[in-house]
């Protein structure tokens, strides 16, 4: 999954795919270099990053999806959004299936909206709203890390159960870095396993992150590609289905290592 962020403030790419063209250009790219999804967001997490209203990011995200869908249409276009409205709009643009940082915790809307669009969606792990779920505001877990992120998951699971999802249109997310330290995002890297055996496919996102700033001491993000690379072999490993990342070409080669590695 190559990540679009069609923001000026997010904490790597940021005013990286501001206008069509230059997100359509990396779209090619990255379809290229083996990408199969691309995520689309118009909202940073980043602690600190202004909130951004409905129109705003709307704005922001539609025309790229409308243009990434129709110019490339083998791949599978996610909007990465809090919000029911703009999920709504992007999947009436053409997205595949919604990306949900809040894991449908802040829009009581957004599971109908993906369920009347017969949509996927990757309900992450967080605690918090979107100005604080980066942040380690809400970092506080007993001796069990994993354990309480997959009951945090699954009470989801069920919010989307109820609302109509079906369990195959719903992908995992530990949410790494929201709402942990990196003592508990390893931890949940150790136990990845704990999180595929609840039976759903599991994203993985650790792209440039500062868990990999803290394990390489590599200070600019955008240097971090070497180490994220390594984490997202290793996930794939453990069994993430899907990795998340902004470097698509390093991580096509790592997890082309990785699998061979793991054939018999
Ligand atoms: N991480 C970020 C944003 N969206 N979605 C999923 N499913 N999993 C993640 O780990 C995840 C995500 C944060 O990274 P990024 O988009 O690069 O930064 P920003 O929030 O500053 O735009």
């Amino acid at each position: 999954m190559a990540i679009c962020n069609v923001t000026p403030d997010s904490f790597s790419d940021g005013g990286q795919h501001e206008s069509v063209a230059m997100a359509l250009q990396f779209a090619e790219q990255a379809r290229r270099d083996g990408a199969t999804i691309f995520d689309v967001g118009g909202e940073s997490t980043r602690p600190g990053a202004t909130p951004v209203a409905a129109g705003r990011e709307l704005a922001r995200v539609i025309p790229v999806v409308e243009e990434v869908c129709s110019r490339f249409p083998d791949l599978i276009v996610t909007i990465d959004t809090v919000k029911a409205d703009v999920a709504r709009a992007a999947l009436r643009a053409g997205a595949h299936a919604v990306n949900d940082v809040s894991g449908g915790r802040l829009d009581a809307a957004m599971f109908d909206v993906v369920t009347e669009h017969g949509a996927g969606m990757v309900v992450m792990h967080s605690r918090g709203g979107v100005p604080d779920m980066a942040s380690l505001a809400h970092a506080e877990y007993d001796d069990d890390v994993v354990a309480q992120v997959c009951g945090e998951l699954l009470t989801q699971v069920t919010r989307a159960r109820l609302s109509g999802l079906t369990d195959d249109a719903i992908v995992l997310d530990p949410g790494i870095g929201f709402a942990k330290t990196s003592a508990h995002s390893l931890a949940l890297l150790r136990g990845l396993a704990r999180v595929v055996s609840l039976g759903f496919p599991v994203l993985v996102g650790a792209s440039r992150k500062r868990l990999v700033g803290e394990l390489t001491g590599v200070v600019d993000p955008a240097q971090r590609v070497v180490g994220s690379a390594v984490v997202h072999a290793i996930a794939a490993q453990r069994g993430a289905a899907i990795i998340r990342t902004h470097d698509v070409r390093a991580t096509r080669e790592a997890l082309a290592v990785a699998v061979a590695l793991e054939k018999r």
